[in-house]
């Protein structure tokens, strides 16, 4: 547990002749017994008490500084995602606020907390022009978890009581039931500067009054018991959705015990750990968005039961594929949300996937074909998890897998032209073990989910799929890697041109990203639509090329960049890799011929 330090004590007399400083101190030193560890300050006047508290309330907390609002926001969302723990975000009145609301949509959408403290004109001082106020209650509207106005400052007790149990709750909030985002609206009269106010000179006893404060413990689960259709049919499957999970070997030897017990095969998506951690999962499908481009293969697989855990897919042929052949599905996650986007006839389990398979081991009983006998009334029977499948079903899910995987690797291997795909193929096996991998939308999150290549690497794949944006790329990786392991990200140009700000963060981030930047000039993802048919307009305002020279750019913020001209080249780059700064590793690439590839191949490698 935190203490304040030394320091503190020296700041004593100053801070507690001045109300907003005494509560700014009450606010943060809470937050930090609560395990706070980050908080990202942006400048500006009205939150002074607030920058001060944070910046100087523990030697514990990381408290950087950060220029550009939006910015600083998806830099506080990628360590929140990293560390998953909540992040506090500061900022000024007026429109600084609202340069956090992106990140705080897809802190929301992702389930990512975040703590975020907008400072604010008092009341007598809205509606009235008094410069730099907005409205700011219900700012992120329907987003936040939870959101309130604190009351103004107050030295009286009670008051300081209410801020004290205020905060626990809402730190808890931003928790539970599911992370994301909490708003505190907090007024401050003058001065905000630590300088002592009028009659104003407070006992305090500093360890009494934080005593007690721990980390509440999370709402315990009920033990779900397992629909029995799942041990009777031999022709489920589970898929592993998009997932971004603190214990990622505990995760992925849940579902592979699953598939085990249950001889189902595991349709992994590229954004789901289960890919880097392949030895734990002997049935393992990797391919599936090609290999459900073979009609023949597709109906032959046609499933009777699809256990979903977390968040679908990205791939398109696979959700196609769910709505024609209407399997039952049971949806796997411990959230109250609705995870359908096909409005199928699902069934929600609301419990995690360990919780889900604490008890496998009796689910032998009733299980039929491999050994066990359909158990009735509990009668026994034995559970095999031998890696051979054993239903004809599973089998020919393997084949696939085995017979498109080599196609998919044999192109690979041979292809010496800068192919955009090939990236993420390549990123796959190269990566040093256990990097922080942070993967861009646009294309290279579909590359990934049809290139990434199982692995057991135990690469930490992070993305933005809440909302999808190709908004803060830069500073949510920049998040991510901050104080940890030497880190990667995997971007398109448009989607870096759009948060060059992060560069600004240069100063404060402490260790390394390689940045692999795909540059093909524009918007590749549109060349895969109809509309790339029609130009003009196409080019002016869909792909939108910017023509921008990225050495020059890197060279205004001071970071490195190298213009990679082979997968030699960038496969020597990225292992090892550098342990401070941030790289730009250029890849030029043609939108429109590689538009081209991917239309002609991913039918191709399961023909
Ligand atoms: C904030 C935001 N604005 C617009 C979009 C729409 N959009 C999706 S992908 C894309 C282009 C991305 O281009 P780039 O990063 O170069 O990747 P590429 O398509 O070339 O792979 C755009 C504008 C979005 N997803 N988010
Ligand atoms: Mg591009």
């Amino acid at each position: 547990m935190p203490n304040a330090h030394s320091f503190l004590f020296e700041l004593m007399p100053i801070a507690f002749n001045n109300t907003n400083q005494l509560c700014s101190f009450i606010l943060a030193e809470t937050l930090c017994r609560l395990g706070l560890t980050c908080a990202v300050i942006c400048p500006g006047s009205r939150s002074t008490p607030l920058a001060l508290a944070f910046a100087k309330v523990s030697y514990n907390i990381d408290a950087i500084s950060i220029l550009d609002e939006r910015s600083a926001a998806f830099f506080a969302l990628g360590v929140a995602k990293a560390t998953k723990r909540p992040v506090v975000l500061i900022c000024s009145s007026g429109t600084a606020g609202a340069n956090f609301y992106p990140a705080v949509i897809e802190a929301r959408e992702s389930r990512v907390p975040l703590l975020i403290l907008t400072a604010d004109r008092p009341q007598e001082l809205r509606n009235c022009h008094s410069g730099q106020t907005i409205d700011q209650l219900k700012l992120y509207g329907n987003y936040p978890n939870w959101q309130t106005e604190l009351a103004l400052p107050s030295s009286d007790m009670q008051m300081l009581a209410y801020l004290r149990q205020t905060v626990i709750h809402a730190w808890e909030k931003s928790l539970i039931s599911v992370p994301g985002p909490v708003h505190l609206n907090i007024p401050f009269r003058d001065p905000l500067a630590p300088i002592p106010d009028a009659n104003i000179q407070v006992e305090f006893e500093e360890e009494e009054f934080f005593s007690g404060i721990t980390t509440f413990s999370p709402i315990p689960q009920s033990r779900i018991p397992i629909p029995q259709e799942w041990l009777q049919s031999q022709r489920g499957i589970i898929i592993a959705g998009v997932a971004q999970v603190q214990q990622p070997k505990e995760y992925c030897s849940a579902i592979a015990q699953l598939s085990q017990t249950l001889k189902f095969p595991v349709l992994a998506e590229g954004l789901s750990p289960v890919r880097n951690y392949a030895d734990l999962n002997p049935y393992l499908i990797s391919t599936y968005d090609l290999i459900l481009r073979n009609e023949n293969l597709s109906q032959q697989l046609a499933p009777e039961i699809v256990i979903q855990i977390g968040e679908l897919p990205t791939s398109k042929q696979l959700r196609t594929w769910l709505i024609t052949t209407q399997p039952k599905r049971w949806i796997i996650d411990p959230s109250d949300q609705n995870l359908d986007p096909l409005h199928g006839k699902t069934i929600h389990l609301r419990v995690s996937i360990e919780q889900l398979t604490q008890g496998v081991e009796e689910w032998g009983r009733g299980r039929v074909g491999e050994g066990g006998t359909r158990g009735q009334g509990g009668q026994v029977g034995i559970i095999t998890t031998s890696s051979s499948p054993s239903s004809p079903y599973l089998q020919l899910w393997c084949d696939a897998e085995a017979q498109v995987r080599s196609n998919v690797d044999k192109t690979m291997v041979t292809m010496n032209e800068l192919v955009e795909s090939k990236a993420a193929w390549l990123l796959s096996q190269i990566l040093p073990p256990g990097t922080p991998l942070f993967i861009a939308n646009s294309m290279p999150v579909r590359d990934v989910e049809f290139f990434w290549k199982p692995n057991n690497l135990g690469v930490r794949s992070h993305f933005n799929r809440g909302a999808n944006g190709i908004d803060g790329t830069l500073s949510t990786a920049l998040g991510i890697a901050h104080r940890r392991q030497s880190s990667v990200m995997l971007s398109g140009d448009l989607s870096l041109l759009h948060d060059t700000n992060g560069f600004l963060i240069r100063n404060k981030f402490v260790g390394h990203l390689t940045i692999v930047l795909i540059n093909n000039n524009g918007g590749g993802i549109f060349e895969m639509l109809p509309i790339a048919e029609f130009d003009p307009p196409f080019e002016e305002f869909f792909a939108t090329p910017q023509d921008i020279d990225f050495a020059q750019l890197c060279a205004t913020y001071g970071v490195e960049h190298e213009l990679i001209t082979s997968w030699e080249k960038l496969q020597q780059n990225l292992n090892p890799l550098p342990s401070k700064g941030i790289r730009v590793l250029e890849l030029r690439t043609n939108r429109k011929t590689d538009a081209k590839w991917r239309q002609e191949n991913l039918p191709k490698f399961a023909e």
